[in-house]
């Protein structure tokens, strides 16, 4: 007999025998592949740590995580670092050495997420709602999509709780960063699994460790480029808007929009940043507000695609010619359909240096 179903309330009840579902899909595997979204941010690195410490010690299976693209913020840097996290290339990765495949903090057809050709997704786990999203419930034997979550990070952290797994020391700091990424340090589309995951991780968090993840020094480039961002700010009445022209990262858009929120009189901020041919935009609004309608709307008519969970979102645009004009033109419907879509169309723009104290 279980010992523990008996004396559950139904809906912790309900939870456990979902964490069951995926340990007994993962028991009926060999290997697992842990894949994430290009250039994997904390949540999702968080997010596949924990899926395969759950591999490990609740299936005893074995796995692998492997990425597209680059870590590249200091910080995600200093987490795999301090963390010793493992990944593997995905395009020097043998597939079919797997036979189970995992998709954490995005799900297939999202335009930032790509997948080995031939395989078949058995696990997604993702808090992101977008219209680019290909499978459903239907399709995958354990879809597991929650755009109430605060992050991807949580409903793992969840799992490993009521599977009645302890994490590591470094899984737990690696989820809890996760989760104070996603939700601004437990402020912005928090939801109660959020709480309750990271009081679950609290005594194993190492804290040392997550401050020097927190606050690590940061490249001169990086100062070089926030002070070329600076320089392009454009504020209407409750919205900033930030083209840093052609950027180093897409991080550094994100970052750049997370910094601008911060601004006061700032409802919304709408940024962008060229890298390669590709246009990546960061969306941040203050509560109540939808970053992901505004999102949509200033990337209406264009070819690409986003994706958005409360007053977060991020997408990307494709260019065919990357040369200034293009990228000017581009700048410009942007700006014109965020506007509208804002209802503040017709307004003019100040800059930084027009702004009193
Ligand atoms: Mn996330």
């Amino acid at each position: 007999m279980n010992p523990t179903s008996a004396s559950l309330p139904p809906q912790r009840e309900n939870c456990v025998k979902h964490a069951h579902q995926l340990r007994d899909l993962l028991r009926s595997r060999k290997r697992l592949l842990v894949l994430t979204h290009n250039n994997p941010d904390p949540d999702s690195l968080g997010g596949a740590l924990g899926l395969q410490e759950f591999a490990r010690k609740a299936a005893g299976i074995d796995s692998r995580f492997a990425i597209t693209g680059k870590v590249l913020r200091a910080e995600n840097q200093a987490m795999v670092r301090e963390l010793g996290i493992q990944m593997d290339r995905l395009d020097a990765t043998q597939v079919q050495d797997f036979d189970c495949f995992a998709m954490v903090d995005t799900q297939p057809g999202f335009g930032h997420t790509f997948l080995p050709p031939g395989i078949t997704i058995d696990i997604v786990l993702d808090h992101h709602v977008c219209a680019d999203a290909k499978l459903g419930p239907a399709d995958v034997p354990f879809f597991d999509v929650r755009p109430d979550a605060g992050a991807t990070s949580s409903i793992m952290a969840g799992h490993l709780a009521d599977a009645g797994v302890v994490p590591s020391t470094a899984t737990a700091t690696a989820l809890a960063y996760g989760i104070r990424t996603d939700t601004a340090d437990l402020s912005r589309n928090v939801s109660p699994l959020d709480l309750r995951a990271f009081e679950y991780l609290s005594p194993h968090i190492d804290r040392q460790k997550l401050a020097a993840i927190t606050n690590p020094r940061l490249p001169v480039g990086y100062f070089k480029a926030l002070m070329g961002a600076l320089s392009k700010v454009r504020i209407y009445d409750g919205l900033t808007l930030c083209s840093l022209g052609h950027a180093t990262s897409a991080e550094m858009v994100a970052e750049v929009a997370d910094l601008l929120l911060r601004m006061e009189g700032t409802r919304a901020v709408f940024c962008g940043g060229l890298v390669g041919r590709t246009y990546y935009v960061s969306v941040r609004t203050e509560i109540g507000m939808d970053a992901w309608t505004l999102i949509r709307a200033g990337i209406d008519g264009e070819q690409g695609s986003c994706g958005g969970h409360g007053s977060v979102a991020g997408g990307s645009v494709k260019l065919e010619e990357a040369d200034s004009r293009a990228l000017r033109r581009l700048e410009r419907r942007l700006e014109r359909n965020v506007l509208r879509g804002m209802g503040i169309a017709g307004a003019n723009a100040t800059t930084l240096g027009d702004q009193e104290d």
